[in-house]
């Protein structure tokens, strides 16, 4: 079917874009508006063109699967220039989204119509670029410089009442999109309206001091924000066609750097995540009535994510005061939302929830999910009683964080409808969710867990069983290379600042001081038993945690909050820890980020070696999304393939010849260097 479709009625030529799932602009559509433009500035039939969007949406923007590929004729610029130079109207009827290049598209146009619910905007930079398609100059010639340096930079798209209220558009339509586009496009004939293009209109310069101040503070290493206000000021600063010039110099600036590649990694492993071949045809169970067991932090968390997504909620807790303490968390955490704009009345007074301490309740619930004590005893006791009551068909999730979902499962009459969801704390907040498959675990109950997490709003991983998973096993690693430092002489706040300084939000002792030192010493006594001899045990934690510095909880940790959650440096922390070490060396910030990293590299290998993980890029998506890795480095695969993997080994080499029990090299990496692949190549021979 063509993906652009032309057709006249009544002097009016619509133009439907036809590229589904999102009307991207690829080369194909691209040619289809020039050709399209063409026949209508020849057509004695048409007075004046609508465009707009087939399906769901106008156009979601520039096709982002054409990135570092050979640009072809057209190129969007000049889709979008020939729009705005037509000698009659054309009208941009906007449903859905309308965003990049879509957008910019409208933008082209001479008249903007939009109905109610639509999105419009330029998340450009969240992909590593800029709109490349005169959107930085147009913009601002349409809503101010200043608004626009705010929706560029920002990324984040507006509601049609917004865009409206803005200027973006010129009006808001009603029901049908193409009905209302026509209905515009009658009113702007009656009224002899004529071309109106958007790059002759003036743009007055702004102050935008403020926002280049607050985007440095913030970027964090990013490129893209300031290079995209740069693009907007050129707006005030040049004539039209020289901005266009200088936007198209930075957006191919920006297409070239490595950020591009790792924003663009991310976008797409977001999304092929959820495709695993063992689930590929296989349809979900319904799920509409969820019972969460354990009401604490996470059982709330849980009970609140689904609450929100608006499933019906059944909390058990052991006695009454549980019950209620959990209906109170639910309550503060919903009131929080509804804060955030991010739940309105009407739709929490429509919520179905329950806190009660009897499992017959449960008798109709479709899935279960635990979060009671990491205790595999008390799993087990607790499935064995949802066995027993849940009705067939009703699926078992596990919450734990380490515990053998097997073993769990034996615990059942259905181990086939067991399986792990490891949400991430606070369970309503983080996107994260490893879908913990284990032995007897079947598709359906698989395509299930998949199709609640997106209805959760989460992004759901594939993980294999083993303790930890994928993050929490890498995460082990990689805390160890850190604590290997300190016993040998580096400060952990050096530590923390060179890992800022790479891109997380904070370092891994300023994790610890949040999840709490009572966390790590009680894990570090739970693998004690499996220890093995030339282990290095980070003492200082212990000295820390036996001191009663549990972290933000107890007020100091490795950091003093006294004053505040931010903290500070703190001596006595630091006394404590220098009487644990066992060297004195210095290291300087490149060399600790290396080691750290290489830690993770290293573990993850292993962890797509054995399967836990199906793909280098879940590890890149876990890392995303529960870990605070630095989204413009897409993942630590992609960032090591980067780096070019043989690097990576040479360190991991290197630092064997002072430490070859902790530094062994995984053996997927050493194959991969040898051959001269990279983690990529895995991650298409999966898609095959
Ligand atoms: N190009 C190519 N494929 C795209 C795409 C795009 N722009 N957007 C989505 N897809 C694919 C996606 O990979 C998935 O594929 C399917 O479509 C459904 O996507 C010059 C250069 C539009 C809000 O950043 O935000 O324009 O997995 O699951 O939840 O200035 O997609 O089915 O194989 O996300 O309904 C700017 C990115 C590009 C918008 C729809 N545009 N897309 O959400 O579906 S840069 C964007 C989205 C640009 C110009 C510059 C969302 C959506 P598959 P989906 P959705």
């Amino acid at each position: 079917m063509d993906p652009v479709r032309y057709d006249v009625q009544d002097r009016i030529a619509v133009i439907t874009v036809a590229n589904p799932p999102v009307n991207a602009l690829s080369h194909a559509v691209r040619a289809g508006l020039w050709d399209a433009m063409a026949r209508f500035g020849d057509d004695d039939a048409a007075d004046i063109a609508v465009i707009l969007g087939d399906g769901r949406l106008f156009i979601g923007g520039a096709d982002i699967s054409e990135f570092g590929k050979p640009p072809v004729d057209p190129w969007l610029p000049e889709v979008v220039n020939r729009i705005e130079a037509c000698a009659k109207p054309v009208v941009a009827a906007i449903h859905g989204t309308a965003l990049g290049g879509g957008l910019e598209v409208a933008l082209g146009c001479h008249y903007r119509l939009a109905v109610p619910g639509t999105k419009l905007g330029l998340p450009e930079v969240s992909l590593g670029i800029l709109p490349g398609a005169g959107g930085t100059q147009r913009t601002p010639r349409l809503v101010g410089l200043a608004a626009a340096a705010k929706m560029i930079t920002g990324g984040v798209p507006v509601s049609a009442e917004t865009a409206l209220e803005m200027g973006l558009i010129d009006r808001l339509g009603e029901g049908d999109v193409r009905a209302a586009g026509r209905a515009y496009a009658e009113d702007l004939l009656a009224q002899g309206a004529g071309p109106r293009p958007t790059g002759a209109r003036d743009v007055a310069g702004a102050d935008l001091s403020d926002l280049r101040a607050d985007l440095e503070r913030k970027a964090r290493g990013q490129v893209a924000p300031l290079t995209a206000l740069d693009a907007v000021e050129a707006a005030a600063r040049l004539p039209f066609e020289e901005g266009l010039a200088e936007e198209r110099r930075l957006f191919r600036h920006l297409m070239d750097t490595p950020q591009r590649a790792g924003l663009i990694h991310a976008f797409f492993a977001e999304r092929a995540v959820s495709k695993l071949p063992g689930i590929a045809d296989v349809a979900p169970r319904d799920v509409a009535d969820v019972a969460v067991i354990g009401g604490g932090t996470m059982g709330s968390g849980i009970a609140t994510s689904a609450l929100l997504a608006g499933l019906r909620v059944t909390l058990v807790e052991r006695d009454g005061d549980a019950a209620e303490k959990a209906r109170a968390t639910v309550a503060k955490n919903l009131d929080t939302a509804e804060t955030r704009g991010k739940l309105d009345a009407a739709s929490r007074a429509a919520m179905s929830f329950d806190a009660v301490t009897d499992y017959a309740a449960l008798s109709d619930a479709d899935l279960a999910i635990e979060a009671v004590f990491e205790s595999m005893e008390v799993k087990r006791e607790v499935f064995g009683r949802l066995d027993a009551v849940m009705k067939p068909g009703a699926i078992l999730a596990t919450n734990t964080s380490y515990l053998d979902v097997d073993t769990i499962a034996a615990a059942t009459s259905r181990p086939a409808d067991v399986i792990g969801l490891h949400f991430f704390s606070p369970a309503h907040i983080m996107k994260l969710l490893e879908v913990v498959v284990a032995d007897a675990t079947a598709p359906e109950v698989i395509a299930t867990a998949f199709a609640l997490a997106k209805r959760m709003g989460k992004i759901a991983v594939r993980a294999g069983v083993c303790d930890g998973f994928i993050g929490n096993r890498i995460l082990s690693h990689y805390r160890t290379a850190a604590d290997h430092m300190v016993l040998d002489g580096a400060s952990p706040y050096q530590i923390d600042r060179a890992i800022r300084g790479f891109g997380f939000a904070m370092g891994p002792y300023q994790v610890s001081d949040l999840a709490g030192l009572d966390i790590g010493y009680a894990t570090r006594q739970r693998k004690a038993a499996d220890a093995h001899p030339r282990d290095r045990v980070p003492t200082f934690a212990d000295a820390l945690y036996h001191a009663g510095r549990l972290g933000q909880k107890s007020g100091a940790g490795y950091y003093d909050y006294s004053e505040d959650r931010k903290g500070r440096e703190d001596p006595e922390a630091a006394r404590l820890i220098a009487e644990a070490r066992t060297g004195e060396r210095s290291f300087t910030d490149a060399e600790i980020v290396r080691r750290y990293m290489a830690a993770m590299i290293n573990e993850a290998a292993r962890v797509v070696e054995d399967g836990i993980a199906a793909r280098p890029l879940d590890v890149d998506v876990v890392f995303l999304h529960g870990y605070g890795f630095p989204r413009h480095r897409g993942g630590p695969m992609h960032w090591a393939d980067a780096q070019g993997l043989d690097r990576i080994l040479a360190d991991i080499r290197a630092f064997a010849e002072d430490d070859d029990h902790f530094w062994r090299p995984a053996p997927l990496l050493e194959r991969l260097v040898a051959e001269g692949a990279d983690f990529a190549s895995l991650n298409r021979k999966a898609d095959t």
